[in-house]
């Protein structure tokens, strides 16, 4: 009975390394250790060991036994770790780039933003910030708009319900809180802040309860433009605005200043621009914004001395030059994160 269970051991040890597959292991498996297998007959024939020889021989079983199951539980873990990989497919190098990875691509009025105030980087304007949500005197007092002025109005203007506390908005009295309605208000806060001579442009989001439809959002984006210092004349405001119309639209662009009237500007116009460059919206008047010298009342306001201090601002549409650039016949489609639209811009 020795030699036969050394005889199984040495042939389950030379057998289990060619296993491959769980089937094959299982029906090797059987051979040995199943009803009919070499071990279980083997085990069979204890009863005809002799009574004095059964205390060795079973203990002789026992660790023949554990000797083989040991094989079988190493066989079977090495075919479960070749059935994984074979799942996990071939090894993969955490460390190179996926393959497939999708990049993301700037909105396109984030793609127009930059572009005009690069064009404005260029010529020494610096860019500031101002909350979107703002109070009644940034949005209108300090801008010189008088108290029935139609802007104010709640059905133009969103304002904060009274009891709103808020925290992060400067306050320069008891006035309601509002969410601006145009990036006027920064021109404010950056005089407030700075010392003439100024010269900043002011991007950012605006909010009005305007209807919406193909050229009109409730809420836009606008680029307010402030130079202050002295002597500063309309031929300046002409002059960077013919300037700023050429690097956006290309060369032969030019800019018309038409009679308008805002608060805080006098003289005060539409901007108008036209050019060369734009298939078949070429050589026609295109209004981008409004813009002025600034108002001396707008000076006395934030502590300057309108005897001393020139200065003109605009203010702009930035999803109408967006439009103007690309072609774009809605502006809607700005806000529908629709994948098809904003690929184009990738
Ligand atoms: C203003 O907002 C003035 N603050 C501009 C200004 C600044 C004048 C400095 C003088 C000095 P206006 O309301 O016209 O002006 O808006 C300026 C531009 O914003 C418009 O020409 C247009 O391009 C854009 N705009 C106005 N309303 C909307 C709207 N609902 N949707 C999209 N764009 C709009």
């Amino acid at each position: 009975m020795k030699e036969q269970l050394a005889a199984i051991v040495t042939e389950v040890e030379s057998a289990v390394p060619a296993l491959e597959k769980r089937a094959a292991f299982e029906a090797f498996k059987a051979t040995i250790s199943g009803p009919n297998g070499k071990l279980t007959a083997a085990m069979k024939g204890m009863k005809d060991v002799p009574k004095e020889d059964k205390p060795a021989m079973g203990k002789l079983l026992n660790e023949t036994k554990q000797q083989i199951e040991a094989l079988y539980a190493a066989t079977l873990e090495r075919i479960e770790a070749a059935e994984t990989a074979e799942k996990l497919g071939p090894p993969i190098d955490p460390t190179l780039p996926c393959p497939d990875i999708a990049s993301g691509s700037l909105h396109p009025l984030t793609q127009t933003r930059r572009l005009m105030e690069a064009a404005f980087r260029k010529v020494g304007f610096t860019v500031a910030e101002g909350p979107e949500l703002e109070t009644e005197w940034f949005c209108f007092d300090a801008l010189n708009t008088p108290e029935d002025h139609p802007a104010r109005d709640a059905q133009d203007t969103l304002f904060l319900p009274e009891a709103a506390a808020v925290d992060n908005v400067t306050k320069h009295g008891s006035e309601r809180y509002l969410m601006r309605s145009h990036t006027s208000t920064v021109q404010i806060r950056a005089m407030m802040k700075e010392e003439p001579p100024l010269r900043i442009i002011s991007p950012g989001r605006v909010f009005r309860r305007d209807t919406t439809d193909a050229t009109h959002s409730a809420n836009f984006h606008q680029m307010e433009g402030l130079y202050v210092d002295k002597n500063v004349t309309v031929v300046d405001l002409k002059a960077i605005l013919d300037y700023f119309v050429a690097e956006i639209f290309g060369k032969g662009s030019t800019v018309r200043l038409r009679p308008s009237f805002f608060p805080f500007t006098e003289p005060s116009f539409e901007l108008d621009m036209k050019t060369p460059n734009l298939g078949k919206l070429s050589n026609q008047w295109i209004e981008l914004g409004g813009c002025g010298m600034v108002d001396p009342n707008v000076f006395r306001h934030v502590g300057y001395d309108p005897e001393k201090w020139t200065g003109y601002a605009f203010g702009m549409g930035i999803e109408r030059i967006a439009m103007i650039v690309h072609g774009i016949d809605d502006i809607r489609y700005f806000y529908q994160n629709d994948l098809r639209f904003l690929q184009q811009f990738a």
